[in-house]
């Protein structure tokens, strides 16, 4: 049995038999798609959609923006669901390439599907077609290659039968997953084929929970007992694999300390007794010291970026070693760590039945308990000063921890936000906090919490958002009334790049360039004001200014009674910053420069790059 069908329609309904099974619950697997029609797909997928309208289509303002609400969706559902993106050729397919990266650096899944040029050639070249003298074969998708796990082009509609099994073992694979591309000439996704039946029966992709060698499990117990000072950093992982009820025992039956990444954030409740907080350059005093003096750091579900490392600095144990549980072999062998392949929630499990009634040892459990004391009066102190109006980024942190529901989630990805959210958000559910921090990518917020909250229509999303980011990509806002999806936007404008800023003076750069100022004697101008407040309801938002505390309160309490799409313009402080708690970040400083300050910034630099470490295999005494 055959059914004659063009590669677009028959790529649809493929996708739309596929399910996923873990823990046996059972979904599909695509949720819809988002798009932007162009002549490199209007006739083709866009077609292929219109004739399949059990199938949602979004409407988004622009594609980098959809790939980041896809990303979005992705992340809150534990990269169990996820959208499609559909573009034109060129430019709307080059603008997915930024998202595309995004969502492979932070493994999530996302499937893209960008319009490409002729396969038969014969008319090219076509509107907006990179040409090449030295070969036909190459378009402007070829930049997606290096950013997506799986790439392929589609030359042929029967291609697809080899294609699209492959698209769903690596988008459904918690070790392999992030943006998947498959490049459709135009011509090709309107060509008919008679494509066997059997092809569009639904499929179900088991998403397994494997487990790690048991010697290596049993070797790792041994660590465990014999380590002093052990330390647990947990990476999204753990919350993909829906192991914070797992780590919480675990952590609760042998006192080891829990610190967490920026995807990690919120695998314990922050009131959790072995809860030590936010790990590396953003790190709390609690979980920094900790990780200085740690002999064997347990890394769950983490890829150990230079923020949870501080550049290889944070962990100064001279026999320090690292046990990696991972889904990810590539993840679980960094540091030369001794590797547990495997899922978080299954290996945890098994590991804690290893240990039997081990537990770290009292001065070690009453140490953690007085730094956690510590950090707890240290944010309170943060979230309780009083200054301004401009208010301070800590206090407007404060108030928002206030004013939220445990189950509400907050989204943020670039600026200064992200390392002020990670030291002081206490969170409370494993979904509450949903940072893009592996691309950092300005623009993420607003489109990102569109996913998210298409992903989890219960929670209220609150996206925190710096001017700079919002002047970058605010336009999903119309995408989010469209759709009646409702977010609280919460903009903080402190008029320029305060993040980089502070960066820039650290290098005594003195912050050339970061504030936005009117051209004047160089970029001395006045400070350029842009009411953001008439910007956000222009596109169709309710909009607010709080300038006050308690400004800020009443117009936190007003989001709540909104019923569509409100933004809360808050003035804060460009120079009023959290600060750092024994931290470094390598951002190499000029060796010769003209200037007394970066020389001086070069002197403390070079000395501080001297704690970077190498961790190898020899280090592991075993
Ligand atoms: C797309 C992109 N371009 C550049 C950067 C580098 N960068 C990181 S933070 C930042 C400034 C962000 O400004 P804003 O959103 O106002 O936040 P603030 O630093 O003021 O907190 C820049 C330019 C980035 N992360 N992403
Ligand atoms: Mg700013």
């Amino acid at each position: 049995m055959t059914q004659r069908l063009t590669t677009a329609q028959a790529i649809i309904r493929f996708i739309k038999s596929q399910y996923v099974s873990r823990d046996c619950e059972q979904h599909a697997f695509f949720a819809g798609c988002f798009g932007i029609f162009g002549h490199g797909n209007v006739a083709g997928i866009g077609q292929a959609l219109q004739q399949n309208p059990d199938f949602p289509y979004y409407l988004c303002r622009n594609e980098q923006a959809m790939v980041h609400a896809a990303a979005g969706f992705a992340k809150m559902s534990n990269r169990l669901r996820t959208l499609v993106c559909t573009t034109s050729i060129g430019p709307g397919a080059t603008n997915m390439v930024t998202g595309a990266a995004g969502a492979t650096i932070n493994r999530i899944p996302v499937l893209l599907l960008p319009g490409d040029i002729f396969a038969r050639r014969n008319v090219a070249p076509v509107l907006q077609q990179l040409e090449s003298p030295s070969t036909q074969d190459v378009s402007v998708n070829d930049c997606f290659r290096p950013v997506s796990r799986y790439w392929d082009r589609i030359q042929r509609p029967e291609q697809i039968l080899t294609a699209l099994p492959e698209v769903m073992r690596v988008l459904t694979s918690p070790a392999d997953t992030g943006a998947v591309t498959l490049a459709l000439p135009q011509d090709v996704q309107a060509e008919a084929f008679e494509y066997p039946e059997e092809f569009f029966e639904r499929r179900i992709w088991i998403v397994p929970r494997p487990r790690p060698d048991l010697a290596l499990l049993k070797q790792a117990a041994e660590w465990i007992r014999q380590a002093q000072r052990p330390l647990i950093i947990t990476g999204g992982g753990v919350i993909y694999s829906e192991a914070t009820d797992s780590l919480s025992r675990f952590a609760a039956r042998t006192g080891i300390p829990v610190a967490e990444t920026q995807a990690g954030k919120g695998s314990l409740c922050f009131d959790h007794p072995q809860s030590v907080g936010a790990v590396g350059v953003t790190g709390s005093s609690a979980a920094n010291q900790l990780a200085q003096g740690a002999d064997l750091v347990i890394g769950i579900g983490t890829r150990y970026s230079d923020f949870t490392s501080a550049s290889k600095t944070a962990f100064q144990h001279p026999k320090v070693r690292f046990i990696n549980i991972n889904v990810a072999e590539f993840d679980a062998f960094k540091h030369a760590a001794l590797p547990l392949v495997g899922d978080a929630r299954a290996t945890l499990d098994e590991l804690l039945l290893n240990l039997a009634s081990h537990r770290v040892a009292e001065n070690y459990q009453s140490e953690i308990g007085r730094l956690r004391r510590e950090w707890d009066s240290e944010v309170d102190r943060i979230y309780n000063r009083r200054v301004g109006p401009p208010l301070s980024q800590g206090q407007v942190i404060g108030l928002l921890n206030a004013a939220l529901q445990p189950q509400d989630v907050i989204v943020c990805a670039a600026g200064s936000l992200p390392g002020d959210l990670h030291k002081l958000w206490r969170t409370r559910d494993p979904k509450g906090y949903h940072l893009e921090y592996g691309y950092s990518c300005m623009g993420y917020e607003i489109a990102g919490g569109l996913g998210v909250k298409m992903a989890d229509p219960s929670r209220e999303v609150y996206v925190l958002v710096g001017d700079g980011s919002y002047l970058m990509m605010a336009q999903e806002i119309v995408t989010s009334l469209q759709e009646n999806v409702k977010l609280n936007i919460v903009l903080l404008d402190n008029h320029g790049f305060s993040s980089i800023g502070g960066l820039s003076r650290a290098c005594g750069s003195g912050g050339f360039g970061t504030e936005y100022r009117y051209r004047k004697n160089g970029m001395q101008g006045e400070k350029i004001v842009v009411d953001f407040v008439a910007n956000a309801a222009s596109l169709g938002a309710s909009a607010v200014r709080a300038q006050t505390h308690e400004e800020l309160a009443e117009a936190l309490d007003g989001l709540k009674k909104q019923s569509r799409t409100s933004v809360v313009v808050v003035e804060t402080d460009y120079d009023d910053r959290v600060p750092g708690y024994g931290c470094w970040w390598d951002v190499p400083i000029a060796d010769v420069s003209e200037m007394e300050e970066v020389q001086k910034a070069q002197r403390s630099y070079a000395e501080a790059r001297k704690r970077e470490r190498y961790f190898w295999p020899a280090q592991r005494h075993d």
